[in-house]
């Protein structure tokens, strides 16, 4: 059957926009290449301490380090050489759950939006009100594990830094500090699953297609008529149409929409004749007359980030969660399965923190922090006592000038060809500058001791010798940046009825982790398509 709208991924875009296009009262179409996540989903990966609940993995925020620790991380796609959540809620399932509602600078002029989306306030307002941030998340509102901020408070604090409830001012991201935000609810994982998901199934008129992949959307010139998926349930051959005035809207995250626009013959002509050259997916592509020339995968960004590693006597670093789902500490297990709460209602990092910093390029940049309970790696020939470790992750944010490119390999593997950190030096010299500012601190705080990099190593070598895909923060945004790939109407150029809206589309690096940035932006987003003249 023919569908007014088929929206691809069920990430953060892609729910937000599937839900107000349902809401709307339009038949629309959801596909998702992955299975369940939440247990009210369906989900049912759990660790035996759950058995006879049905919290999983996904649900259990103090169970998110596991991601990380899993001998079948099923979860991962595997078409994509970086982490990226391939199940429903794409990232959301997966992730750490910090939440941040964007600042008003991360929508300016200066970093890419049109004029025309400058009083984007109102939507992140909406998003607001469908997913408010947390601070608290444990159902009885008390903190736990909160070693790790006492300790970084007291080493931000000389510094200037004041705490704040940090969504309370988005605007205000020159020091301060405050409590980690996340976008749980009840003491679980929340998010979009949990919130536009739960409304958008609900509806009749919206029909949801899991384990069901879309290899490229059909198109006679300028014009979509439907997707190709290889799901022969869904259509014969595993074609679905799309109604006359029907449109297509592309939210499989930064690699997946770049993918799809290239398997369809919309992109930079060397990532269409690796396309063209493929067995299976050449025959699908359009004539060569009819490619779309666009820098899809071109303008990326993610936050370079360095992680510090510290002791401090006062810390806990619980077991480096290495424990919690095999042998989990008995009280903490057996207080969130009574009541959720407690040390599992959290995910792992216990606070944040911003700072704007000034490049030799007279650009400003911010700088965050985030600190959490034990490390994913170290590196010292010092002994060091393991139960007393924690991390401080320093990213750079907006205002970072490097980008770099997303592209496909033979195999269609989607990877960045161009990595996007540190390709403009002042970038580097700037994150630098931050993160001595942190270490000449810690003369304040006594017992702080830094093991990585210890004392035999500068920091200069030590971020010079970072090895590069670890500055990857998991953030990448502007493969399909607007005015350069979609207009202001998330369309893409040079089409009719094709649209995207994730990730990719946002022309520069947000101020924090993006999912509140992305939802929000899918809420304007969806607002104009359905605004927009010609459609359904
Ligand atoms: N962002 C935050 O704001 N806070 C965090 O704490 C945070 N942590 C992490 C993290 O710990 C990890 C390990 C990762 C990987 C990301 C994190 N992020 C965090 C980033 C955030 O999750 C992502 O920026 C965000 O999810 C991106 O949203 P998008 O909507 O742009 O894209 P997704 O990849 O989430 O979703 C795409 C969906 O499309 C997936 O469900 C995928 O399965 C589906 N899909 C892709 N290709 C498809 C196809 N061809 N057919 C059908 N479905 C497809
Ligand atoms: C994010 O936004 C990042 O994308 C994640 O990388 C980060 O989690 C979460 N938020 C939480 O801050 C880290 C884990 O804490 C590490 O244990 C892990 O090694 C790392 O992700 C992998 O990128």
């Amino acid at each position: 059957t023919p569908y007014d709208y088929i929206v691809v991924g069920a990430g953060p875009g892609g729910l937000v926009t599937a839900d107000r296009l349902s809401e709307a009262g339009h038949k629309v179409l959801l596909i998702e290449r992955g299975g369940p996540s939440l247990g009210s989903t369906g989900g049912t990966t759990q660790p035996d301490w759950l058995k006879g609940t049905n919290l999983t993995k996904f649900d259990v925020p103090g169970l998110f380090e596991t991601m990380f620790m899993d001998a079948d991380p099923y979860w991962w796609c595997k078409d994509i050489n970086v982490f990226a959540g391939c199940l429903l809620g794409g990232g959301t399932a997966i992730n750490g759950g910090l939440y941040w509602y964007p600042p008003d600078i991360d929508f300016s002029h200066t970093y890419g939006w049109p004029p025309s989306w400058q009083s984007h306030h109102q939507y992140t307002d909406k998003l607001k009100q469908r997913i408010p941030s947390t601070d608290a998340p444990s159902t009885d509102g008390k903190r736990y594990l909160m070693e790790t901020f006492d300790v970084v408070e007291k080493l931000l604090r000389p510094q200037g830094y004041h705490q704040q409830t940090i969504n309370n001012n988005p605007n205000q991201k020159d020091r301060v500090y405050g409590y980690s935000a996340y976008s749980f609810i009840d003491g679980k994982r929340a998010g979009p699953i949990a919130t536009y998901y739960k409304t958008a199934i609900a509806r009749p008129n919206l029909t949801y297609f899991s384990h069901t992949t879309v290899l490229n959307v059909v198109r006679e010139g300028s014009t979509i008529t439907g997707v190709n998926t290889d799901n022969p349930l869904i259509g014969p051959n595993g074609f679905v149409p799309l109604n006359p005035r029907g449109r297509v809207i592309l939210s499989a995250g930064a690699f997946g929409s770049a993918r799809l626009l290239f398997r369809s013959g919309i992109g930079p002509r060397d990532m269409l004749e690796i396309v063209k050259n493929d067995r299976n997916a050449g025959p699908n592509m359009p004539a060569e007359e009819d490619w779309i020339d666009l820098p899809v995968g071109e303008n990326v960004q993610d936050n370079p980030s360095i992680n510090l590693v510290f002791t401090h006597p006062d810390i806990d670093a619980y077991e480096n969660w290495a424990n919690v789902w095999s042998n989990p500490r008995q009280a903490d297990a057996a207080q969130y399965i009574d009541s959720q709460s407690g040390v599992f209602s959290q995910s792992s990092p216990r606070i944040n923190f911003w700072r704007k910093l000034m490049g030799s390029d007279k650009k400003p940049r911010w700088m965050q922090g985030t600190a959490r309970p034990g490390a994913a790696s170290i590196t010292t020939d010092f002994p060091y006592n393991a139960s007393n470790i924690f991390t401080i992750t320093t990213y750079l944010a907006t205002g970072i000038t490097s980008r770099g490119r997303i592209g496909i390999d033979a195999a269609l593997t989607a990877r960045a060809l161009k990595n996007p950190w540190f390709t403009d030096p002042v970038d580097k010299e700037v994150l630098l500058k931050g993160i001595h500012e942190l270490i000449d601190a810690m003369e304040h705080v006594p017992g702080l001791t830094l093991i990585t990099p210890d004392n035999t190593t500068t920091i200069e070598d030590y971020v010079d010798n970072y090895p590069t895909g670890w500055l990857n923060s998991n953030h990448w945004v502007g493969s399909n940046s607007i005015g350069k790939v979609v207009d202001e109407n998330t369309k893409v150029f040079n089409t009719d009825n094709l649209f995207v809206v994730d990730a990719s589309i946002i022309p520069s690096m947000p101020m924090g982790n993006p999912q509140g940035a992305i939802m929000s932006t899918a809420e304007q987003g969806v607002a104009r398509i359905l605004a927009l003249q010609g459609g359904p």
